[in-house]
């Protein structure tokens, strides 16, 4: 056993946010050591070099004796009841009134000295996110924008020293070991079935996700999502919905002289054909950020301007392009069913022709077939590769024509023979994508080649 010194905070995990955790605890002069669980953690060296003297243990957490431990901050990745640490999970810390065992977030709010906005939810975190950060930036405030997404939070700290405001991505695995967030404004988007591995069920992932809503001045949920309603409830609620407002302060989509409006109760904003975003899903997610926005007080044209230009992001429902008209859209970020069914359903009400979906890679246990009736309405064809191509088959046969084929490269060839002028050609895989690619955006990256590639063949044949 490696008994940790009298005094010491540990940090578990070298990863992004574990490194992130370090350099915080270096300006806050506290001393620590850091453990992985891995036999060599990626960038070792590097981190021995940033941090001479700091003592790693690499290997499993039961050889530490954490009997003396001051605080344990783990990354997000690290489940915080895993073996070695499970016996501290759930024991009070003396000095800070908080378990034993805490994340980056805790960290964060403890340092933090101006307001936080935060999202959750299983999907369309990153992309409320980042809308909400252009407002903000649009209406003229000092916004530091990360978490989840992007820079780490406690960078946020010392990259913005200065912010008016911190808009924070949080993940399930984040809000499960903080505390108390205390966010000015906290909205939870949507709940379906992910990181069951890590909460066990829907119960526990949901749980970990309502922690957004501690100490939250303001809440903004989704009012056709009841699992995202807070509990206990929150005082100042904002609504958005995918139907029309059903009182003065919701958020909605209601018709307004003939068109689809984004609307605030009675009052119209903005209508849908402004918006750059591809897709109807987005449509919800505009009012996410508008509802946010309108807590935390951002002009309104800033905000409306912003949705005018906003696109959308790398490997969410992003258009590639065009191709004998066929459109090619990449949602390679599509890596569960939840967020594939919003892009079916977002992506096939808006086509003339039919959608074909290329499917598949690790479904993380998940059942696929609340995807079969949506296919079944736009679909012309569906192609399956990967892990899980097999399960997936499984829950959409009888109900759409599909294949199994080898790999991504195979499904876009036998996309590009099958479409017809008007269809489009969807990589929303429903799955992770570690079976056959480093990550979702390796996936996504090679869709976008090929993609591109076939585009300049077939403008060069058409010259
Ligand atoms: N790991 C070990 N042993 C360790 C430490 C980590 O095996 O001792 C493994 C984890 O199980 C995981 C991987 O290493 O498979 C990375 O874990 P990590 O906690 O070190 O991750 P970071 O590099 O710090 O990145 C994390 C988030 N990743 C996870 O939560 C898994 C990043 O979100 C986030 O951007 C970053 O912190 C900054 O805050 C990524 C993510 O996939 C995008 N998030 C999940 C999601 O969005 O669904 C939650
Ligand atoms: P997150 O950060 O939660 O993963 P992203 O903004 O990166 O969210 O989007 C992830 C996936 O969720 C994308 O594939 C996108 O198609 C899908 N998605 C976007 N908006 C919604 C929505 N409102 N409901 C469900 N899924 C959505």
């Amino acid at each position: 056993m490696v008994r940790v010194a009298k005094d010491l905070t540990l940090v578990v995990g070298l990863g992004v946010s574990g490194r992130a955790i370090c350099r915080h605890l270096t300006r806050l002069n506290v001393p620590f050591m850091v453990a992985d669980t891995r036999a060599v953690p990626p960038g070792l060296d590097d981190f021995r070099a940033a941090h001479p003297g700091v003592a790693i243990h690499c290997g499993s957490l039961t050889t530490l004796d954490l009997t003396d431990v001051k605080e344990v901050v783990v990354s997000p990745g690290i489940d915080p009841r895993m073996a070695g640490l499970a016996g501290l999970a759930d024991q009070l810390n003396p000095h800070t009134g908080e378990p034993m065992v805490v994340g980056e977030i805790a960290l964060f709010v403890r340092a933090v000295t101006a307001p936080i906005a935060a999202i959750t939810g299983s999907n369309a975190k990153s992309t409320v996110t980042t809308l909400l950060g252009e407002m903000a930036i649009a209406a003229g405030v000092r916004a530091a924008i990360g978490g989840n997404l992007g820079t780490p939070a406690l960078d946020l700290l010392a990259d913005h020293p200065d912010a008016e405001l911190y808009i924070l991505e949080l993940s399930s695995f984040q809000l499960e070991t903080t505390p108390h967030l205390g966010a000015a404004c906290a909205a939870f988007l949507n709940l379906s079935e992910d990181h069951l591995d890590r909460h066990g069920d829907m119960q526990g992932y949901r749980a970990a996700k309502q922690r957004i809503f501690i100490g939250a001045q303001q809440a903004v949920v989704n009012a056709d999502d009841a699992f995202t309603w807070p509990e206990p409830p929150v005082a100042q609620l904002t609504h958005f919905s995918y139907n029309s407002p059903t009182t003065e302060s919701e958020w909605g989509l209601a018709p307004h002289h003939d068109k689809l409006m984004l609307m605030r109760g009675t009052q119209p904003w903005l209508a849908v054909d402004e918006l750059t975003m591809a897709g109807q899903h987005h449509y919800v997610n505009a009012l996410a950020a508008l509802a946010m926005g309108q807590a935390l007080g951002f002009a309104a044209a800033a905000m409306c301007s912003v949705l005018r230009e906003f696109k959308g992001l790398p490997h969410r429902s992003e258009m590639i392009a065009c191709i004998n008209g066929v459109t090619w859209v990449n949602d390679s970020k599509g890596t569960n069913v939840g967020a594939t069914l919003a892009a079916i359903t977002g992506i096939g009400a808006t086509l003339q022709g039919r959608l074909i979906l290329l499917a598949g890679g690790v479904g993380k246990g998940a059942d696929f077939s609340p995807l079969a009736e949506p296919l079944s309405k736009c679909a012309r064809h569906v192609l399956l590769f990967g892990a899980d191509a097999p399960r997936l088959a499984d829950a959409l046969i009888g109900h759409v024509s599909l294949q199994q084929v080898d790999d991504l490269t195979q499904a876009m060839q036998t996309a590009f023979e099958l479409a017809q002028p008007g269809d489009c050609v969807l990589l929303s895989p429903a799955c992770a994508s570690l079976d056959q690619f480093a990550n979702y955006q390796v996936r996504g990256d090679a869709f976008r080649r090929w993609v591109l590639k076939a585009a300049q063949q077939a403008e060069g044949a058409a010259l």
